[in-house]
């Protein structure tokens, strides 16, 4: 119903995300402003679920901002980018110090850090929040990821928490950090999604191309895996997309589906910032980069019939393969998690942002499109040992992967020498491989770049650098 009241809480931009969150903090008992650029959509809301709580209708951002108590507290849910900056500007000419401004939107982390100083700088409290879980996570409970000045989560903490989803009675929200890092969070968060849905594609095609199972059988195959460690919704969700027959056809959807996969950006900026934080992220890479490839279309057709080489025969024990596959995935996943958390200890470290893994853990556990039943586990991991060098060396992630590992080269090899791309499976092994070899080659590395640009090198035996005199007669001198 709509309101005369103050608001608690106004939002502005009203598509599909910003109007579920706006019904999610209504049915919670919160007083909401309702803001939209063009009005319409304000008023689809309120005829199509004004029911859901008490609303404020408003048309012009002075009105809005006049419906709200003080403090005041507004959330943008615009399209991420210019259209972030131009309300902000317009928000901030009618704000006073000390009202806060939260942008819910899939901003770059770098954005939210200039907005944060430049409202800082009016005396205005901005809060850059990631906020996951798609559509019906902003309606239903979303895992939410607020950064910005720690004071405004007293204020608006308990807003964002009630709306959130809810593990064991713990909300899925909490305050991560300064400025940008909640930004930061989601973006890596993100990252790591595109990894998972990668190596769930990769063992989707294993299962259909080297054991040639139907969608059917692939889809009883992923409803089993999700009773078990690998228990997630994102394995949930494959097997009931799997399950799903094409209504024109006839056939599983799966099958009708164009393999060109599309990306809106936050995985790659993952893989940007990894790069420029030396952050090695293959398994976010691999993924980013697998939905390239799919999309060159033209690329894939013309290359359609180069030669494969002699490949080898199926497997012959389907239950045993199913099972390699099963554990390859699994331990692939673990990596691409123990690298997204690298990533955001170095942007910590980086911003100075003192992030904590395990609360990230925590809030990653429900509401967000990563939620998964491992999260537990790697929440257990930082609470035992928050300094934890890598996730993949707590006791329990060690032992998983000791447990998996012979089956995680059976898979990558059997793969190769099936002719089948499992760039993501290949790399989290090979990633593992090198964390844990004791000589790496970058020693030849650091010898030819020495060789060509005297960059210098160190010894195993002696403090300091050194430098081979190359062109000359090739005696070691220090540098
Ligand atoms: P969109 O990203 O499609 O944005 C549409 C909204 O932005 C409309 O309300 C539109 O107003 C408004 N808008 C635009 Br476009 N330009 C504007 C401008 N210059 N000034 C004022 N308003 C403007 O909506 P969405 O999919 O609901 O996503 C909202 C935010 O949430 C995005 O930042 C998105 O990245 C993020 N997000 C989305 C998801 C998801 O699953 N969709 C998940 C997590 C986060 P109009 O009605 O007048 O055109």
């Amino acid at each position: 119903m709509t309101s005369t009241a103050l608001a608690q809480i106004g939002v502005t931009g009203l598509a599909v995300m910003g109007s579920n969150i706006a019904r999610n903090f209504a049915r919670n008992g919160y007083t909401v402003a309702l803001h939209n650029r063009s009005v319409a959509k304000t008023d689809a809301l309120l005829e199509s679920h004004g029911g859901d709580g008490n609303f404020v209708r408003t048309e012009t951002i002075e009105e809005f901002v006049g419906a709200l108590e003080k403090p005041r507290r507004v959330l943008i849910m615009v399209k991420a980018g210019e259209a972030t900056d131009a309300v902000i500007e317009e928000l901030a000419a009618l704000m006073e110090p000390g009202d806060i401004i939260i942008d819910g939107g899939n901003a770059l982390y770098t954005d939210t850090i200039r907005r944060e100083a430049a409202m800082k700088a009016r005396g205005l409290n901005f809060v850059g929040a990631g906020i996951s879980g798609g559509e019906e996570g902003a309606l239903n409970g979303p895992a939410i990821m607020p950064g910005g000045p720690k004071e405004s989560y007293e204020s608006l903490g308990p807003l964002l928490e009630s709306i959130s989803a809810k593990v064991d009675g713990v909300p899925c929200c909490t305050h991560i950090g300064p400025d940008g890092s909640g930004h930061f969070v989601k973006m890596v968060h993100n990252g790591i999604e595109y990894a998972d849905m990668q190596l769930i594609g990769e063992a989707y095609h294993l299962l259909r191309d080297a054991l040639g199972f139907d969608a059917g059988q692939i889809a009883e195959v992923f409803t089993e895996w999700n009773s078990g460690d690998l228990e997630s919704y994102l394995v949930e969700i494959t097997a009931q997309v799997l399950e799903q027959t094409d209504a024109k056809t006839g056939k599983p959807l799966v099958d009708v589906i164009v393999d060109a996969a599309e990306q809106k950006g936050t995985g790659r900026w993952t893989v940007k910032s990894a790069l420029d934080l030396g952050v090695p992220v293959t398994g976010i890479a691999e993924a980013v980069f697998a939905r390239a490839l799919s999309g060159s279309r033209a690329q894939r057709q013309a290359a359609h019939d180069l030669a494969s080489g002699t490949l080898a025969e199926k497997p012959t024990d389907a239950g045993q393969f199913t099972e390699d596959i099963r554990r390859a995935l699994y331990a692939s996943k673990i990596v691409a998690y123990a690298q997204g958390f690298d990533q955001i200890a170095a942007g910590s470290t980086e911003y100075d942002w003192n992030l904590r893994p395990g609360d990230l853990a925590t809030i990653w556990r429900g509401g967000c499109i990563i939620r998964a039943r491992f999260l537990n586990r790697i929440k257990d991991a930082y609470e035992e040992n928050p300094g934890l060098p890598s996730l993949i060396l707590a006791p329990y992630f060690r032992a998983a992967i000791e447990q998996a590992v012979d089956s995680w080269r059976r898979v990558v090899s059997t793969a190769t020498l099936l002719g089948i791309p499992v760039p993501a499976f290949g790399s989290s092994l090979s990633y593992y491989d090198a964390l844990r070899a004791e000589r790496l080659p970058a020693a030849l590395t650091q010898a030819q770049r020495d060789f060509f640009g005297a960059h210098t090198y160190e010894r195993v035996d002696a403090e300091g650098k050194f430098h081979t005199l190359w062109s000359g007669d090739r005696s070691e001198i220090s540098a």
